[in-house]
């Protein structure tokens, strides 16, 4: 598998967009993978990313496992938890909760990451992580005890992005949190795009086919799909 952070930056240098599926292991049982690897094999999907912010089952390593079996696509880690490592994963995404200020999730979750990392073959790619309000609490804000970035904060939004940059982050993710009324605004995906020389990662609450490629128009270079491709495996129209 090609270095996958290479993959997503050549893509940005090249303007392809990219898209994710984002798997929830705890809505997601062995019986049903089959069914999903074809409706992702026939989507536009680029990537899978699994994780969740309460998953805490077994059948991670089956799951990832089976979706490796069926699809090509490069899958990542997208975690809630130092649990939720698997070795069978292609990388990780290794989120910052760099918006909040609780301490477990800025670093105390990846000191306890570390054993399980050192013994995996994962590419690790160093994220920021930025939960914008989403119109309503989400798991994310939740779980991890953290106040988001108001909407019309973009000053706060794109220098929390640019200290990640300048902590060495080579990803930063602006994530509305699973099932938000609304997705990150425009506006603020502009600005910070414009802003940050890394690659920017826009999830939650994205609803449309449309408004993906609004999001893309605005400066997104990969976008998330969980809830609405879980509610609706046709989402993509396939
Ligand atoms: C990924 O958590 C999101 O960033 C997924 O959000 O479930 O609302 O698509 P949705």
């Amino acid at each position: 598998m090609q270095n996958l952070f290479q993959h997503i930056l050549q893509a940005k240098n090249d303007n392809r967009k990219l898209l994710a599926v984002l798997i929830d292991p705890e809505k997601v049982s062995i019986e049903k993978v089959s069914i999903l690897s074809d409706k992702i094999k026939a989507s536009p999907a680029t990537h899978i990313f699994v994780g969740g912010s309460t998953f805490s089952g077994t059948h991670l390593d089956d799951l990832i496992a089976l979706l490796k079996n069926e699809i090509q696509l490069p899958i990542l880690i997208f975690p809630g938890h130092p649990s939720q490592i698997s070795n069978e994963a292609d990388g990780i995404l290794f989120l910052s909760l760099l918006s909040g200020r609780n301490p477990e999730y800025l670093i105390e979750h990846h000191i306890n990451s570390v054993e399980a990392l050192e013994k995996s073959n994962l590419e690790i790619i160093p994220t920021g992580y930025l939960l914008i309000d989403g119109g309503k609490e989400t798991a994310v804000q939740r779980v991890s005890q953290t106040q988001p970035i108001e909407q019309d904060n973009i000053e706060l939004a794109y220098k929390t992005a640019k200290a990640g940059e300048f902590l060495g982050k080579k990803l930063i993710y602006l994530e509305a949190g699973s099932g938000a009324n609304q997705h990150v605004p425009l506006e603020m995906i502009h600005y910070v795009s414009q802003n940050i020389r890394i690659p920017l990662i826009v999830g939650g609450g994205i609803r449309s086919i449309k408004t993906i490629r609004e999001l893309y128009d605005a400066g997104a270079d990969l976008v998330v799909i969980g809830t609405a491709f879980e509610n609706d495996p046709n989402f993509f129209g396939i």
